[in-house]
């Protein structure tokens, strides 16, 4: 509780996609302006953060949780308490985007995230030939998957910092 009982405002992010997206590649370059050397994740990463949203503080929580096929049978314990999702894609290549899109498909049905924004991350823009923005809202057919919540694709190289922030920045202004 802080001065005077008001307890400051806080939200859950919940980062989310296939595995090699590059999502534990993004919580390390947000968290510490840092290109770390990752290995896939088993289990989870969770970091805090310290932001604004309308000129008040915000602690903000990102759950970061393995992409790999058997991690993915624990997303949907993260869903419960997540004010926003973060799907990241690995827009280097056009192989896995089926993939991707189903699986973030069957997680925009999941009831407890019902109305809750997302935001798409094009990760991986600085490999030449990655997907446009533009590409990616139409293969995923991002219109009619997320009608009922407010949405935004990101542009973003974890790697050297493109986007990171504005991503971040993207999803804060979107909690409610
Ligand atoms: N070129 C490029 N490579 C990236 C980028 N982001 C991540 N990578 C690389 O992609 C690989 C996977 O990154 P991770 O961050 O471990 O991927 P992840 O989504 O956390 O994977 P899981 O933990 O298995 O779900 C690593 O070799 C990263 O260096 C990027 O923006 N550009
Ligand atoms: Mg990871």
């Amino acid at each position: 509780m802080g001065l005077r009982g008001s307890k400051q405002p806080e939200a859950q992010v919940l980062l989310l996609g296939l595995d090699n997206a590059g999502k534990s590649t993004l919580l390390y370059k947000l968290k510490h302006n840092a290109c770390v050397s990752t290995v896939p994740t088993i289990g989870f990463n969770v970091e805090m953060f310290e932001a604004k949203k309308n000129r008040k503080n915000i602690a903000v929580t990102v759950w970061d949780v393995g992409g790999q096929g058997k991690m993915r049978e624990h997303w949907e314990s993260f869903h419960q308490d997540a004010a926003a999702v973060v799907f990241v894609v690995d827009s280097s290549g056009r192989e896995r985007l089926e993939e991707a899109r189903r699986e973030l498909e069957k997680t925009l049905r999941s009831e407890q995230l019902r109305g809750r924004p997302l935001v798409v991350v094009a990760n991986k823009q600085d490999v030449n030939g990655s997907l446009t923005v533009t590409e990616i809202k139409d293969v995923f057919n991002l219109k009619k998957i997320c009608s009922g919540r407010d949405w935004f694709v990101q542009p973003c190289s974890a790697s050297t910092g493109f986007g990171v922030e504005e991503a971040f920045r993207r999803v804060i202004q979107m909690v409610k």
